[in-house]
């Protein structure tokens, strides 16, 4: 660290996909997929080959990541709905919040996925408070919670955008609202069918989760999301007003449904989902060219990661399973979304600042919980004591000069795992092994499961039946950790 006021007070801007996996993007090692800009901040910067996402699901994920808590510590923190309340506490230090108490300028633009309003839920017609304002962001522009869940519209800071008044949303997920057809009844109305779910209200000739009725003139269109999100990222960094600035962009893509700009089809070897991360990493090249026509680019932390692991089918039939030409969305992981397999949890994660961190890989253990304690460490800022109690300070990591991060980290996806160095533990677990609808490993197993990841990434040796001291230790462990957190 040099000292200088500029350094110790770096713009961050964290961009984080949609279920982009370990093995998606050229610098971790695909080769049918075009992501040119993401490789040159990998060649510029750190490449992490052992980040994780606390969970395998995004609520979770993303919930982790902004409040620097595990998840599974508080309840109603699974995939929400689209029309659930807000689930971070207004009253705790957040990244974003503990950012903006030091002078930062914040926004997130993108999806959200964390709930809006009080107890009550969203107010559609009205003011969507608390959300992401009441929890450290200055302003926002946001996708609620999914792209396949209804209500199909973007919420700017308190309200929808785009709403006309004589035209008010309503929007249910216990039964259908509104006259609008659905995927269930007119599938011949359907431009992408779908492959599971997904068969409620027909908004943009694509079945949603949930209903709604209303709200036309504030819709989005498929097509243009990541085009939305990336003028609204642009212009926030372009709104220079000497503080630094912390830039929250949550893209959709890779998510379903997949439907790309049309300059972007065809443009990976592997159909429509690598489409979608070509048309990803050209929305990281527009912001890396906006923070250098700000001249800041070298003088800012560019983070690229992912909420969780990959899937290709998640309940479209936009023919990505046949279409993976031998493309390994994991990479060389066992499992993907929902997995407790490394495929869940393990993410990319690509961390360029010129200014501080010199370019090279890193095998540290970090998780995207870590960057409030982290951030907060680098920036000096203090996190009060009992808020984001389970982020800790990697930043050595993080800026490449130390190949140590945490020592542990509990995994979630529909059981708990335990990662201690190189080794992982899967608590037993009543839970399916297998997903068939999206041809997922899941990893759920009755008997306890201990893996070594040194020498097997890909978790298939089940090291428990010969070290079953090992894997008892861990699973004790894991079992403590457990009971001392969710006693607050
Ligand atoms: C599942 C959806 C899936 C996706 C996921 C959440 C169906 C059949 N599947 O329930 O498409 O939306 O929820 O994904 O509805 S996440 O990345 O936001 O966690
Ligand atoms: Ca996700």
């Amino acid at each position: 660290m040099t000292g200088s006021a500029r350094i110790q007070r770096p713009n961050v801007v964290l961009i984080v996909a949609d279920d982009l996996g370990f093995g998606d993007l050229g610098c971790y090692g695909s080769e049918r997929i075009p992501t040119p800009n993401v490789d040159r901040l990998a060649r510029e910067g750190l490449l992490f080959r052992n980040a994780h996402a606390t969970s395998a699901v995004c609520t979770p994920s993303r919930y982790s990541m902004l409040t620097g808590e595990y998840p599974w510590r508080k309840e109603g923190t699974g995939i929400l709905p689209g029309n659930a309340a807000l689930i971070i506490d207004t009253d705790r230090t957040t990244l974003p919040s503990m950012l903006r108490d030091t002078a930062y300028r914040t926004a997130v633009v993108g999806k959200w996925h964390l709930g809006l309003g009080g107890p009550e839920g969203p107010d559609w017609n009205g003011e969507l408070k608390p959300g992401p304002l009441e929890v450290g962001y200055e302003t926002c522009f946001i996708m609620p919670a999914t792209c396949d869940r209804a209500p199909c519209v973007y919420v700017q800071d308190h309200h929808v955008a785009n709403l006309d008044p004589a035209d008010p949303i309503a929007v249910r997920y216990d039964a259908p609202i509104g006259d609008e057809p659905t995927g269930r009844e007119r599938p011949d109305l359907l431009r992408l069918q779908a492959s599971h779910g997904h068969d409620q209200t027909i908004i943009n000739g694509i079945g949603r989760i949930g209903y709604m009725t209303g709200g036309r003139s504030a819709r989005w269109i498929d097509e243009d999301m990541a085009d939305t999100f990336t003028k609204h990222a642009v212009e926030f960094i372009e709104r220079a007003d000497g503080r630094p600035f912390f830039l929250t962009f949550t893209t959709h893509d890779p998510h379903v449904p997949r439907v790309p700009h049309p300059r972007f089809r065809g443009r990976s070897s592997c159909g429509v989902r690598g489409d979608v991360i070509v048309q990803f990493d050209d929305c990281v090249g527009r912001i890396m060219a906006a923070l250098e026509q700000q001249g800041v680019a070298d003088d800012t932390i560019i983070i690229v990661t992912s909420d969780n692991g990959p899937v290709v089918d998640d309940g479209y039939a936009d023919n990505a399973v046949a279409d993976l030409n031998c493309h390994r969305p994991a990479g060389p992981l066992r499992g993907g979304k929902y997995s407790i397999f490394e495929g869940g949890t393990r993410i990319p994660f690509v961390l360029r600042w010129p200014a501080a961190v010199t370019p090279g890989t890193s095998d540290a253990l970090i998780c995207l919980m870590d960057l409030t304690a982290s951030m907060a460490a680098l920036i000096g800022a203090t996190v009060p004591d009992g808020d984001a109690r389970d982020s800790l300070d990697v930043l050595p990591a993080l800026l490449g000069r130390s190949p140590i991060g945490r020592d542990r980290l509990v995994e979630q996806a529909g059981c708990l795992a335990l990662l201690n160095g190189a080794m992982k533990a899967i608590e037993p677990s009543a839970g399916a092994p297998y997903h068939a609808a999206t041809d997922t490993e899941l990893g759920n197993a009755p008997e306890p499961q201990l893996y070594d990841l040194a020498a097997d990434l890909g978790e298939r040796n089940n090291l428990a039946p010969t070290r079953p001291a090992e894997a008892t230790a861990l699973l004790r462990e894991l079992a403590e950790v457990r009971k001392r957190l969710a006693q607050g």
